[in-house]
């Protein structure tokens, strides 16, 4: 027997936004991830209702995790991300300014890859309560490179406020 591999990665996708309607621009980067070439949708968590981290006077964040398995690269699938932030309206004002959707990519398989523009395990992943959270509601075991397991992380967040909504 010699299996077809598929060559998939499960990868994890952080959604996040605070302003416009959270629900709805959710459901728009779920079509559009599915959309996406060799990339199939595994998994999407409930939304997280949170205090804005690192910044003050902004709106509250809505939060969910989507899990995809994907033939892209990292790189391809970071670009297609940031397409997808793009179509939907988002816009760059300036650093940690309020968005309608934010896509940021947190895990690559097991990979570590550390460059200019992609920095995968997303560099303060496991220092954030909005994404353990709904992380672990969907990957109960997943291990985050050069931390441990994002069980294991939850303590260290369990002062940041968070609702499942
Ligand atoms: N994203 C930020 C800055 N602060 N806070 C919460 N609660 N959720 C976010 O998604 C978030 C944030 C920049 O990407
Ligand atoms: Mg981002
Ligand atoms: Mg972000």
């Amino acid at each position: 027997m010699n299996p077809v591999s598929t060559g998939a990665v499960r990868a994890y996708v952080a959604f996040g936004a605070n302003l416009g309607d959270p629900a709805v621009a959710l459901q728009a980067a779920l079509a559009a991830l599915g959309g996406l070439p060799q990339t199939t949708l595994a998994a999407c968590s409930a939304l997280y209702r949170s205090a804005p981290v690192g910044v003050d006077g902004q709106p509250d964040y809505t939060n969910a995790v989507i899990a995809v398995d994907t033939g892209l690269s990292a790189s391809t699938l970071l670009a297609a991300l940031l397409e997808i932030e793009r179509e939907a309206g988002r816009t760059r004002d300036y650093h940690r300014a309020p968005r309608i959707l934010d896509l940021d990519l947190l895990l690559y398989g097991d990979a570590e890859i550390h460059q200019p523009d992609l920095d995968v395990p997303h560099p303060r992943m496991h220092e954030r309560a909005f994404v353990l959270l709904p992380l672990l509601e969907i990957a109960p075991q997943v291990v985050i490179p050069g931390h441990g397991s994002a069980a294991a992380l939850l303590a260290g967040v369990a002062d940041q406020p968070i609702t499942r909504l």
